[in-house]
């Protein structure tokens, strides 16, 4: 049955593991919209798309299988086609394979409708962002890629675990680059508006450490059931909620930030636009510095394309 809700939102790469995770998200958190996968692999979407439509039927959304010609006149158009990493492959190495798929998706889309937003989240996600702005002929405000959402929702699980505070109570950010030149914002780390890392029990944390943690946790996943996709399905359709809200929230995602001249995984304020403003961050010096080489790694991938 098809839904009578106001709002679309599809699904490109909606027969894998992270486009199912995500549209079963969209499902679960009651988002009112018609979710439609679309894939390379008609039987895979047909078949994901049947199996969340059993979950749906107490629900406000639904969810069926798509066309690229209804894709590209929806009103989120979430992009999670193409390869993955494998055990111990870095995200950049995707780049190649990941280029033309996006690249092929966004013929196929056109004509997109002209008020649609772009959520990317294939890898590597800051990179393969700025080609489908250029290649969607969409504005910048209207292409956003998932960044370090999902890297900063474990910064706040981590330290969570150590301060006992709520993980939604603990401002703190993974910045620059969805990969392996992201860093750790502790200079603008905070819980109720005090530095984290003055809270107690941060004394004698070793930082390096939780970092480590942190960056090796899709590596660790990775090895050990193939592949990530729970943790960025929930992000990628709260994300979503946001694109199709005015609720100006704001989240770590990849936006294009003029300051910098680059998109770049930074905390922007989203809503029914798209981005309505990238934040300034407070850093230090050796911050600086590391986002700078999150900057220039960007930079060097996206000028080879
Ligand atoms: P998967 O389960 O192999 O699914 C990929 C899907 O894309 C398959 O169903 C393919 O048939 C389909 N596909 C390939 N080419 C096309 C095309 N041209 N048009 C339409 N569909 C196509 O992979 P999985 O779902 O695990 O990962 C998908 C992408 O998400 C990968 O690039 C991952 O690296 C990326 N991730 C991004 C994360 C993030 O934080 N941004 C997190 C996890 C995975």
């Amino acid at each position: 049955m098809s839904a009578s809700v106001g709002q679309r939102v599809s699904i490109i790469g909606g027969g894998g593991n992270v486009g199912a995770a995500t549209a079963f998200a969209l499902i679960v958190k009651g988002v009112s919209a018609e979710v439609l996968l679309v894939d390379v692999s008609d039987k895979a979407a047909e078949g994901q798309a049947l199996d969340i439509s059993d979950a749906s039927f107490s629900l406000p959304g639904t969810c069926r299988k798509g066309s690229y010609k209804e894709a590209g006149q929806s009103d989120v158009i979430i992009i999670t086609a193409g390869a993955r990493q494998q055990p111990n492959e870095p995200r950049s190495s995707l780049i190649d394979r990941n280029y033309k798929v996006i690249q092929s998706i966004m013929d196929s889309l056109k004509p997109i409708k002209a008020t649609a937003k772009i959520l990317v989240v294939s890898n590597p996600v800051d990179v393969l962002t700025d080609i489908a702005q250029k290649t969607s002929g969409l504005p910048r405000h209207q292409v956003i890629g998932s960044g370090t959402y999902l890297d900063s929702g474990r910064l706040r699980n981590e330290l969570s675990s150590i301060t006992g505070v709520s993980p939604r109570s603990i401002h703190a950010y993974m910045l620059g680059e969805h990969g392996d030149n992201q860093f750790t914002g502790w200079s603008a780390a905070n819980i109720a508006g005090r530095p984290l890392l003055d809270h107690s029990r941060m004394k004698g944390v070793d930082l390096d450490s939780l970092y480590e943690k942190i960056q090796r946790k899709a590596y660790v996943i990775i090895d050990a059931k193939g592949s990530t996709f729970y943790g960025i399905g929930m992000c990628a359709a709260t994300l979503t909620q946001a694109l199709l809200s005015n609720t100006s929230q704001v989240f770590p995602v990849t936006n294009y930030v003029e300051q910098y001249g680059c998109y770049m995984s930074w905390p922007a304020a989203i809503g029914y636009d798209g981005v309505e403003q990238s934040l300034d961050v407070k850093l230090d010096d050796e911050e600086r510095k590391k986002l700078q080489t999150a900057i220039d790694a960007i930079k060097g991938a996206c000028s080879g394309y």
